[in-house]
């Protein structure tokens, strides 16, 4: 069945603010920046932005620590800036997701500098506070998803205070009725100044198993444990979105897509489904992970081997499940996340080739694709030298508790965060090859990866053949073909370690997609069900569309090819 909302039928970008452009020379993304870039983003076709936070902030973790809901940081600009962005938006067709970040706060949100201050304060309950354990530590073993204890002890009362991420972000009390309704009253002021819909962070954590157990030990030679079980996709999480639904959500015409870790397809079916489901879409993250070993967020440090089959598996799985019943997103890049041509492509001889390789294998999927910025020039990770190079509180924090606390080989940590770590994501956008490749006239926050004389917006935009114009094209196939937004997918060549194949179908359309995922060249038995006609090619990454000659389709290093019968 085909039931049409706009954001099924859109694609969407994200702008990391602090990176995307500088107008005033102080080194720092802004709104005033933002809004001299809105042409570029007509051109590239996208239909919404998500825009990662800009509300008030100490910036501990880069504006996912919010002092103020109700105001803009003032590095980003002001709150009469946010409204000629979204107002010029608007005017061009551009429709504007805010990240909703409600898991916590700033421990410099007044709520939280009142809930410190005595146990008897009005505000003390806003928060998860514990007396210590009866030997005197932590009210229970958990690990911080940035390093060490989750607890945090504070002198002026005594008692520990939960923050599941920096001890700058405690977390929430959603058990409070005040604080929901607080957080939903918020919700209808932003929403009610023209917001287009909300990017929950971490919103399946909201719900915490009561007496908040003990996590199991599974790793006997660390301090602290994942406690994941007792903190994700809790008890009440259903009842707080279906409340959330009623109050704010259900009187608005919005995108509101959940990240969601630790989810599956069965449990994304019933978040995202349209009878009562409570967000339009969600984020998984099982794609993400795949190189990651298992047993928590430390995991992802420790990088491992993956097979195509896996993928296979993993993204099968959701396109199946949810179709006709929930709703994907589709996404390989955040500004959590490596960039993806280095991570699951080629950063260097087949740089564009596999770029478009991938851009094509997750835009040709069921769902709503998501751009992170820069993904659509090809941007790499970049190998900063020095620990002193890198922003992230998360990499600090891996690093001060790894090598300055506990020794590890300083080179291996440096080798895991050119790998997936987070600032990969969050050098500063690349416009053109003029000094800091066009970024700021100043200093910018963090250094722009050296690679931006040959890989930016300008030379992408005077190429043709380029990755951009790729991308563009992909977002317009979109908009003409029904199949590929409300298509069945089906998986071709299901046991192929090295080609991913599958198909789309919608009523007398069909569509082929075929990527190979290595460096090589190989041969592939054309798929008997398909009669092959050269003029069936929808998008291919090559000059030319591969050959198929007496019933066999060569594929060169990276070839993705669509067709369309
Ligand atoms: O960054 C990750 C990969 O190491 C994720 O585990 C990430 O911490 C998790 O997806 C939650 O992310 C979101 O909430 C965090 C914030 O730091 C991230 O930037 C945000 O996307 C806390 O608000
Ligand atoms: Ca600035």
């Amino acid at each position: 069945s085909k039931s049409t909302q706009w954001w099924k039928e859109s694609v969407v970008y994200q702008i990391y603010p602090r990176s995307f452009n500088d107008s005033n020379g102080d080194g720092i993304g802004d709104i005033e920046g933002i809004i001299q870039k809105l042409d570029y983003l007509v051109e590239l076709g996208i239909d919404v932005v998500w825009l990662s936070p800009i509300y008030k902030s100490p910036n501990d973790d880069m504006g996912y620590d919010i002092s103020d809901y109700q105001d803009i940081m003032a590095e980003f600009g002001t709150l009469e800036d946010w409204d000629r962005l979204i107002t010029q938006m608007h005017e061009k067709g551009l429709k504007l997701v805010m990240d909703l970040v409600v898991n916590h706060t700033s421990d410099e949100h007044p709520w939280f500098v009142e809930a410190r201050k005595s146990k008897d304060n009005p505000y003390r309950d806003y928060y998860i506070w514990r007396p210590p354990s009866e030997d005197g530590k932590e009210p229970n073993n958990w690990q911080s998803f940035f390093s060490g204890s989750a607890w945090q002890y504070d002198e002026a009362t005594e008692e520990y205070y939960l923050h599941l991420f920096t001890k700058k972000q405690p977390d929430l009390n959603w058990e409070n009725p005040e604080v929901r309704h607080k957080v939903y009253d918020m919700m209808r002021w932003w929403l009610d100044r023209g917001v287009d819909g909300f990017r929950m962070d971490v919103i399946n954590l909201i719900s915490k198993v009561e007496g908040l157990p003990d996590a199991p030990i599974a790793k006997p030679e660390e301090k602290y444990q994942w406690g994941s079980d007792f903190f994700a996709n809790g008890p009440r999480f259903m009842e707080f979105m279906n409340e959330m639904k009623e109050e704010v959500l259900d009187h608005y015409d919005i995108l509101t897509v959940g990240e969601t870790g630790f989810v599956t397809p069965e449990e994304g079916k019933q978040f995202t489904n349209e009878e009562d489901g409570v967000l339009s879409m969600l984020f998984q993250f099982q794609h993400m992970d795949i190189d990651a070993q298992p047993g928590g967020q430390m995991g992802k440090w420790e990088i491992k081997d993956w097979k195509l089959t896996e993928l296979k598996e993993i993204m099968s799985k959701w396109q199946v499940e949810l179709y006709n019943k929930g709703w994907n997103s589709l996404y390989l890049e955040n500004h959590d996340q490596p960039r993806s041509v280095s991570r699951f492509g080629d950063d260097e001889e087949y740089h564009k080739e596999s770029a478009k390789m991938l851009a094509t294998w997750y835009h040709m999927m069921q769902g709503t694709p998501y751009i992170y910025q820069g993904q659509e020039l090809g941007m790499t990770n970049v190998h900063f030298p020095s620990i002193e190079d890198y922003k992230d509180v998360e990499i600090i924090n891996l690093w001060n508790d790894l090598v300055e606390t506990r020794g590890y080989d300083p080179d291996k940590v440096l080798h895991s965060i050119h790998e997936k770590g987070r600032d990969n994501a969050r050098t500063p956008m690349q416009w053109d090859d003029s000094k800091n490749g066009g970024f700021t006239d100043g200093t910018p926050w963090i250094k722009v990866n050296p690679n931006y004389k040959e890989i930016n917006a300008e030379a992408a935009l005077k190429d043709p053949d380029s990755i951009f114009y790729h991308y563009k094209k992909l977002v317009q196939l979109r908009k003409e073909h029904d199949v590929i937004v409300y298509g069945e997918y089906e998986l071709v060549w299901e046991s192929d370690e090295q080609v991913y194949a599958y198909t789309r179908t919608y009523e007398d359309q069909s569509l082929l997609v075929i990527a190979n995922f290595k460096k090589e060249k190989l041969e592939r038995e054309w798929p008997e069900n398909f009669h092959y006609n050269e003029s069936d090619v929808l998008i291919q990454n090559y000059d030319e569309a591969p050959k198929v000659e007496d019933g066999k389709l060569t594929l060169r290093p990276y070839e993705a090819v669509v067709y369309k019968f």
